[in-house]
């Protein structure tokens, strides 16, 4: 078997998406997830002016010497677009090599470890009232975890909340710019959590993001401050690129802290997680070179007993997320995935196999990652750009979002 063709898909139901197709000399086709939001274009001519030359005429079946080729071979490794670009090639082989056995991919990881991918929602509302409601929303719905972000008072624009119903961070036209104030929040978090706890009890695992907004000592406290609150995780206290600064919040707080839904590589996650800094990683399959070196993070994760947290908001496709779910279904270490549910156009382009039941959900069990594209429809979504926010602090500084 040959790759005979490749082609990149640029879509936007609903928001920007990258697909890779892959086709085989048989017919056989598979597809992979290469969207990075806000720079998705990036990832669309790496993949087109550089790497599908490359890949014409290979045996799709060597996944392994494929991800070395692309990895090693571009000789400037690392970073987000060429590991999201490397990560669809890599998830489009695996559809394909799982196409061709006629099994569900997650049998070629090595099987199911559960019956089913314990996966969390995000409750976000304008106050800690709107919030609580929403939590018990999503209990209603069967959601084992649950993500709380609220607004904040005196604070307009923070992360997590939404304006309409459902939550979206990049905005159409230029990045949106917000004001942050750390003492706010800090003085805030608490009273949320305590509330939920208060209406919901002590059963729903509880999850929190800080998106990367604390330094050091001020993520120690909140770590703290949370404790009588159980949480599940806290998620990117602050910015991982000094990953020493970890040992600070680990010296005065118990609460689990997850990192990773930025990082490209093991190699972002090493120290971390040698060194029992984290609990959980959020690196994801279209972010982190794909399923062949995700699990390699796992696999070291799961020597230091840490857990897998992949990341998985709507700038992940469907195609991302259901290769998660059949990662989710072997990986031993599996912790929680993330659920971000995707609006009805997004799914219409990209019809699934996966599942939601009672709180956790289920990759299928078609041959391949279960996720397909509708070439057709996608074409009559053109790209719209769409940038992140930007934060500042009260005085102008620019601030981590
Ligand atoms: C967030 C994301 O879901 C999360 O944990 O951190 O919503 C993140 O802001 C976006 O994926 C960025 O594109
Ligand atoms: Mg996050």
């Amino acid at each position: 078997m040959k790759i005979l063709s490749a082609s990149v898909i640029v879509t936007s139901p609903g928001r920007n998406f990258v697909t890779l197709k892959i086709v085989t000399d048989e017919g056989v086709y598979g597809i992979g997830d290469a969207t990075l939001n806000g720079r998705e274009l990036a990832v669309a001519s790496y993949l087109k002016d550089h790497v599908i030359p490359c890949l014409i005429g290979r045996d799709p079946h060597r996944i392994e010497d494929i991800w070395q080729y692309l990895y090693k071979g571009a000789y400037w490794r690392r970073g987000p677009v060429t590991m999201s670009a490397i990560a669809a090639v890599d998830t489009a082989l695996w559809d394909i090599k799982a196409k061709v056995a006629g099994l569900p991919l997650y049998q070629l990881l090595g099987g199911a470890s559960r019956s089913g991918v314990m996966v969390y929602a995000h409750a976000n509302g304008r106050d800690v009232a709107e919030t609580v409601d929403r939590v018990g929303e999503y209990i209603e719905k069967g959601y084992k975890a649950i993500r709380a972000q609220s607004g904040v008072p005196g604070l307009s624009g923070v992360y997590g909340v939404a304006k309409g119903k459902f939550y979206e961070p990049a905005t159409r036209g230029l990045p949106e710019e917000s004001v942050w104030s750390t003492e706010a929040y800090l003085d805030f978090a608490p009273k949320l959590f305590e509330a939920i706890r208060v209406k919901h009890g002590p059963g729903p695992h509880l999850l929190h993001d800080v998106h990367h907004r604390l330094t050091p000592i001020e993520a120690a406290r909140l770590g703290k401050s949370l404790e009588p609150y159980r949480l599940f995780w806290m998620e990117d206290p602050t910015p991982a690129e000094n990953q020493d600064c970890f040992r600070l919040i680990r010296q005065h707080t118990v609460t689990p802290i997850a990192v990773g839904e930025v990082f490209n590589s093991i190699w972002d996650c090493k120290d971390l997680i040698t060194n029992q800094l984290i609990d959980f990683v959020r690196a994801s399959v279209v972010h982190a070179g794909g399923i062949t070196h995700l699990r390699r993070i796992a696999d070291l994760a799961a020597l230091y007993q840490v857990r897998t947290g992949c990341h998985g908001a709507t700038d992940l496709s469907p195609v991302c997320m259901g290769a998660a779910l059949h990662f989710g279904l072997w990986v031993p270490n599996f912790g929680v995935q993330e659920h971000m549910a995707h609006c009805p156009e997004t799914d219409a382009v990209f019809p699934h196999a996966y599942r939601f039941e009672d709180g956790y959900m289920h990759p299928g069990e078609v041959p391949g990652h279960g996720v397909d594209i509708d070439e057709e429809l996608a074409a009559t979504y053109p790209y719209n750009p769409a940038y992140l926010p930007v934060a500042r602090l009260a005085d102008g500084t620019l601030w981590n979002w």
